[in-house]
């Protein structure tokens, strides 16, 4: 038995191997992603995840697309930590619903020690409840990632969102090095990397190319990689941007499907602006992945019926952390 080595992850991607793939005739593209995704994801599940937001608003960056910055009034009130009890609730509805990771963001540009503790038990809470557990808190600190870990965190979400030629137009506030270091922080702690990206927000293809250049230096790979369609928000300075094709956002998830074999790639925020058409073309050019709830964290996602409706008509079945060995169903033999 070989192991094909074009069917499993590489660290050596050049910006001009990743441009080729995008270059590609989308029927070429989606051809070889299918191929990359049914050697590494024989089942096909789809997994799901349910996003909650613990603190709202006040946020202290300046990201340009976000409702949730003080820098841009966006019409959204600022709230406290959400209280223990108001998370167990909403994460025990999410399994209900079928969910099978629940993940809480924090409008902060970084974790506090005073909110630690609080976060901890949220993250503990969540766990004991059968759920793989993830947050978004912004930036951490020495010994923080590893508190996170302890009380059950397997995952933790930080996106480069774009490349770093682009970074500087949509965030001043803190850097792509800023990043890049966080996530380093995380993974020492042996916690697995949720780390995408948006598209849509004005960048060109180049900087598309560049931000999965950047993911795929990041070794092992980000177990999950969502990609985001910009949810444009009235008030920011991203709010009239001009709508991304839905070619476009299904290419890019090909194009990361290839690179990122063994990730979940997720067909993030942006699904609500979609036709179920356009979201069936995402999942068939290789996102197995995708948020569920009628919320994201400000913004409105599909409802349950209408997810049901998706995956009947698709004939997908919900992955279950349980029968998956991290993130890939087998290893790719070819005999
Ligand atoms: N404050 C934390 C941080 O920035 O890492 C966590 C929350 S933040 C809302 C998580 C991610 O959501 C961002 O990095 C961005 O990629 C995505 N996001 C935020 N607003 C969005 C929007 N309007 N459209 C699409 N994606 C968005
Ligand atoms: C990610 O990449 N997308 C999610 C999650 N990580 C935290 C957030 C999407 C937010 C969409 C805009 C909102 O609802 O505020
Ligand atoms: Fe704050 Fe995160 Fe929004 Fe940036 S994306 S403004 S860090 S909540």
């Amino acid at each position: 038995m070989t192991q094909r080595p074009d069917l499993l992850p590489r660290h050596d991607w050049t910006r001009a191997d990743i441009a080729a793939l995008y270059d590609l005739p989308l029927d070429s593209l989606m051809a070889r992603a299918l191929e990359v995704k049914r050697a590494n994801w024989p089942d096909g599940k789809i997994q799901k995840s349910q996003l909650l937001s613990i603190k709202t608003g006040g946020c202290a960056e300046d990201c340009g697309y976000c409702s949730q910055s003080a820098h841009f009034d966006t019409g959204l009130d600022a709230g406290k930590l959400m209280p223990l009890d108001e998370v167990v609730t909403s994460a025990r509805r999410a399994k209900e619903n079928g969910a099978d990771r629940f993940c809480m963001g924090a409008a902060w540009r970084s974790l506090k020690d005073r909110d630690l503790p609080k976060v901890a038990a949220m993250i503990s809470a969540v766990k004991a409840e059968g759920l793989e557990t993830c947050v978004t808190l912004g930036m951490l600190e020495d010994g923080q990632a590893e508190a996170l870990k302890q009380a059950g965190l397997d995952y933790y979400n930080h996106n480069l969102d774009t490349s770093p030629e682009y970074y500087g137009t949509v965030v001043s506030t803190r850097t792509y090095e800023d990043r890049l270091e966080t996530l380093g922080r995380a993974r020492h702690a042996g916690i697995k990397l949720c780390c995408g990206g948006i598209l849509g927000m004005g960048e060109s293809r180049e900087d598309r190319i560049g931000l999965i250049h950047e993911l795929s230096k990041l070794a092992p790979h980000p177990e999950s990689v969502p990609v985001n369609m910009l949810v444009p928000i009235e008030g920011t300075p991203l709010g009239q941007s001009a709508p991304l094709s839905v070619i476009e956002m299904a290419r890019a998830i090909a194009v990361c499907r290839i690179v990122f074999p063994q990730s979940w790639v997720r067909l993030s925020a942006g699904r609500e602006g979609m036709t179920e058409e356009g979201q069936a073309m995402c999942l068939l050019a290789g996102a197995n992945s995708i948020f569920v709830g009628d919320r994201l964290l400000t913004t409105d996602n599909p409802d349950a019926d209408e997810d049901a409706a998706l995956m009947k008509d698709m004939g997908l079945e919900a992955a279950s952390h349980k029968d998956m060995e991290h993130g890939r169903n087998k290893v790719t033999l070819i005999g």
